[in-house]
């Protein structure tokens, strides 16, 4: 059989072509699995589907032999199973394209499936697996392309060589030329596969492992808590709850990915103008005992009638207590505040020592550790403070100073060191622009002044006379309240605006401010359609 030699050689680089499409379709699924949906790994998945259904005597034989090493037994035999499938995956695409899709397909499809029917899987999770399956494709489609013309042009010089030697060109050209061409893909392909792939699991495992430290943390009970008054919250659709639930709450930050911190290895090092430098373990500050606190946490680029506001009830230890194990020097005005990431935060030492005012380290959030985005395992809350400069996330560092001599993250950038928030109120419901059916109906929102506290709202229709509104009991002057009035809704366009007057008989302000240098101001007006 005439080039029988070469065919065995281009076989075995089929297989390579395989392998290598196998591991682009698993980095590529790694990747986007960490992006859409983390439980969404193939690999993983069908490990998982794999446990299930093998009978109990073969999961009992699989221990009693490798141990504790039953899980990476299995994986390291699954990942045998992927190279061999892809490898002969590989040689079909060679040998009748397009067979070896097809197998990547089927592949493909099996993973979705024991993805999607796994457990707690999240819409997107059968993006990974289909993506994956479109990259592998269009590898080992390609890379079988390149084999084929380098075959072609072996075969001719072959030929050529044995007919005769009469040829004026160099043949060994294009034979060379056939060859690069598919060691260059083959090499970037599978190069790319390992560095994603690997980089992509890691990340997701140190998530994933941090998330499962978090989910498994058991915070101590508070040794005091915060009893929510009757009639702190009205029942209106529409109308922002009394809390806003962890997974509602609002995020601002500067990371790109979420710092994960093992509580285990986190410190605080509390440095700067203090008589001796401190640092703290999770487990001395949970020893000092913690506390409930409902606390309002505004940000500065939060629009009037925005959404970047959200009440929580926290649970920590007060910052002067902390900030007194290191004993604050006399000089100092300003606490710079660190995140593991280098984030810093300016806030006033005032705001923090402050008898009267309920700055706290939170480790807790509505009934859970902070949750990863919001900073876990420790974060700063300050009541009446802008979260840009007092609500520090992940953090790392209290270092006491002066507005003098430091500079936080957002000061050089265009925003006030110093940004106590600017008390505000919001209409809920009706939407803005949104249609309304004619009748009886409820207007309703949120007011707030963190630290001062809501004396009262105001509502004025179509330009007519401010009329007061009823108000939820509120929890403390810390926390946002709700209000609402009940409204003839009369068929036509109409203007509804709200206000706020604080417990110092201040008006909330109604000259419009953009959000930069240090917060926006303005009375909402929202445009209502009756029909
Ligand atoms: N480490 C870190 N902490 C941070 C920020 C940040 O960018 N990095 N942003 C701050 C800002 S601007 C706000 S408004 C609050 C938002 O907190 P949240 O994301 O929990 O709602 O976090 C503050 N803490
Ligand atoms: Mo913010």
């Amino acid at each position: 059989m005439p080039g029988c030699r070469s065919g065995r050689r281009f076989i075995a680089w089929a297989a390579l072509t395989g392998v290598i499409s196998g591991a682009v379709f698993l980095a590529v699924a790694e990747l986007f699995a960490l992006i859409f949906a983390r439980t969404a790994s193939p690999i993983l998945a069908v490990g998982g589907f794999v446990i299930d259904i093998v009978p109990q005597p073969f999961k009992e034989f699989a221990i009693s032999t490798f141990g504790e090493y039953d899980k990476i037994a299995l994986l390291v035999g699954l990942g045998l199973a992927v190279v061999i499938a892809s490898a002969i995956a590989g040689v079909l695409q060679l040998v009748r394209a397009p067979l070896g899709v097809i197998a990547l397909v089927v592949a493909g499809v099996l993973s979705t499936a024991a993805i999607v029917t796994r457990a707690g899987v999240t819409p997107l999770a059968f993006l990974p697996p289909v993506l994956g399956t479109v990259a592998g494709s269009v590898i080992v489609t390609l890379l079988i392309r390149r084999l084929h013309s380098w075959r072609a042009s072996a075969l001719e010089t072959r030929t050529d060589a044995a007919a005769a030697a009469d040829l004026p060109e160099n043949p060994a050209a294009p034979t060379g030329i056939g060859r690069r061409r598919f060691f260059a893909l083959a090499a970037i392909a599978g190069a790319s596969a390992l560095v994603v792939g690997v980089a992509s699991r890691a990340v997701t495992m140190a998530v994933g492992s941090v998330e499962s430290i978090r989910s498994a943390l058991r915070l101590p009970s508070p040794k005091t808590t915060v009893t929510v008054p009757e009639g702190a919250e009205f029942d209106i659709e529409g109308l922002s709850s009394l809390f806003t639930p962890n997974k509602d709450f609002y995020r601002v930050d500067t990371a790109l990915t979420v710092p994960t911190i093992d509580p285990e290895t986190w410190r605080l090092v509390i440095d700067g103008m203090v008589d001796q430098r401190v640092e703290m373990s999770f487990q001395d500050l949970l020893d000092m005992g913690l506390d409930e606190y409902a606390i309002t946490l505004t940000c500065v680029s939060n629009e009037v009638g925005g959404e970047l506001v959200g009440n929580a009830m926290w649970l920590g230890v007060p910052l002067r207590d902390v900030l007194k194990k290191a004993g604050v020097k006399s000089g100092a005005d300003m606490v710079l505040s660190r995140s593991v990431d280098g984030y810093t935060a300016s806030t006033p030492l005032s705001a923090l020592t402050d008898d009267g005012l309920d700055a706290i380290l939170a480790v807790g959030m509505n009934g859970e550790p902070l949750p990863l985005e919001h900073g876990f395992p420790v974060r700063m809350v300050v009541p009446g403070l802008y979260g840009y400069v007092s609500a520090t996330k992940w953090l790392a560092e209290l270092k006491v100073t002066t507005f003098a001599e430091d500079e936080a993250y957002w000061t050089p950038r265009g925003y006030s060191a110093e940004a106590p928030i600017k008390f505000s109120s919001r209409v809920d419901t009706p939407k803005l622009g949104a249609a309304v059916d004619a009748g009886r109906i409820p207007i309703a929102g949120v007011a707030w002044a963190q630290s001062v506290g809501i004396e009262r709202v105001e509502v004025s229709i179509d330009n007519g006379e401010w009329m007061p509104v009823t108000m939820s009991t509120p929890i403390n002057d810390d926390t946002w309240v709700q209000w609402y009035m009940e409204w003839d809704a009369t068929p036509g366009t109409h203007y509804v605006a709200v206000r706020a007057v604080n417990k110092k008989g201040e008006l909330q302000i109604e000259e419009r401010a953009p959000i930069a240098p240090d917060g926006s101001s303005g009375w909402q007006r929202s445009l209502i359609r009756v029909t």
